[in-house]
């Protein structure tokens, strides 16, 4: 029986040398140490040994028991730290490589140019408001002088939201000029505001024209304005934005909610005013409209118009933009090609 203790203890053992993995330890346990193996046998049948050889056949058959217990342990150990470090072994970090940059965001040109423009305006004595660009028919275009029915709604191509009654309908405004109505409602003159934001036209794009824009309006009220402070305020704009030396046109136009009404072209930054495809070859592009606000609708917003005159204007951005960054299509703002946006 000694014998057959010690060959048990040797074979395991030898077993054991050859395991190089925890699942082969665990069938290794079960073979040697487990309920069914043949130590487990013999500690069971001790029992039926004669009484003068139990104890000591007891006695060693619990010291191998025990001694292949703790090369069991041993030998799981070893096999964890191995495990362990192998990937580490495999995946060694270069702490000497140069990191890779990370992309850095940046500002779109619109919002950059539009920062420009209110810091002109801002530094001017403008006060800059916000304001829905879901808004009523009465603040986009009956308030400002276009009932329904007027020929001039045409100009406006508008995307509406819903058709309600008289000025209850919806629509995504056209242009900033409704926030001339709005602030007027509550503010009493002097007034001299400018109101950034997106602006929704129901028109087909071109290089110069897109559906969905940005406009400045501006609007200054008071006793004693003239055009010529709407003169002022626009060439000290355009000096600010695109230096001495580029032309500025001022020409008549017609907006009924200002009397009279200009329009304000900037020299073709592309073609340098001599004539391209972008200004149409007439070596302008179209920058805002202005004028000084109509009378009716100072009377409109109880403000008294034989005592308050005023001027407004609505800035085109993506112009803007074209125009300083000589970019030649307005698609170009919104196309999110990411070649054309880090140029800025
Ligand atoms: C207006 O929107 C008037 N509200 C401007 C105004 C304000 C006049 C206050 C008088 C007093 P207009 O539709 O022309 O006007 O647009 C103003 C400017 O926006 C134009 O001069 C042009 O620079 C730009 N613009 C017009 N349509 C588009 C378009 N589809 N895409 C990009 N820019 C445009």
């Amino acid at each position: 029986m000694l014998d057959r203790l010690k060959a048990l203890h040797a074979q395991a053992l030898d077993e054991l040398s050859k395991v190089d993995s925890l699942r082969e330890l665990e069938l290794w346990r079960v073979c040697h140490l487990g309920k069914k193996s043949t130590l487990t046998r013999i500690l069971r049948s001790l029992a039926t040994l004669p009484a003068e050889e139990r104890p000591g056949m007891g006695t060693r058959a619990n010291e191998i028991k025990r001694a292949l217990e703790s090369s069991l342990t041993e030998k799981e150990e070893s096999l964890q730290r191995a495990s362990l470090a192998s990937p580490l072994e495999s995946q060694r970090l270069d702490v000497t490589l140069p990191g890779r940059p990370f992309a850095t965001g940046r500002l779109h040109p619109t919002t950059k140019i539009l920062d420009e423009i209110c810091d002109v305006f801002r530094n001017m004595g403008f006060q800059t408001i916000e304001g829905p660009e879901v808004e009523w028919d009465y603040y986009n275009f009956e308030a400002l002088n276009i009932p329904q029915h007027h020929p001039a709604r045409d100009m406006f191509a508008t995307l509406w939201i819903d058709t309600g009654i008289g000025g209850k309908a919806r629509l995504l405004r056209t242009h900033t000029s409704p926030m001339q109505i709005r602030f007027m409602e509550r503010e009493r003159p002097p007034v001299r505001i400018i109101a950034p934001g997106r602006v929704y036209r129901y028109e087909a794009t071109d290089a110069t024209h897109e559906s969905i824009y940005h406009n400045v309006e501006g609007l200054a009220v008071d006793k004693n304005i003239t055009m010529a402070d709407l003169k002022g305020v626009l060439f000290q704009f355009c000096r600010c934005l695109f230096g001495e030396d580029r032309k500025v046109r001022f020409r008549c136009d017609y907006f009924p909610f200002v009397e009279p009404g200009v329009e304000v072209a900037i020299g073709c930054s592309v073609c340098d005013g001599v004539g391209c495809r972008l200004c149409g070859y007439s070596g302008w592009i179209e920058a805002l409209g202005a004028g000084m606000v109509h009378p009716d609708v100072l009377a409109r917003v109880g403000i008294e118009p034989e005592v308050y005159t005023g001027f407004a204007f609505g800035v085109g951005v993506e112009r803007m933009s074209m125009l300083r960054y000589g970019v030649d299509d307005i698609r170009l703002f919104y196309g999110n090609d990411l070649r054309f946006l880090e140029q800025f």
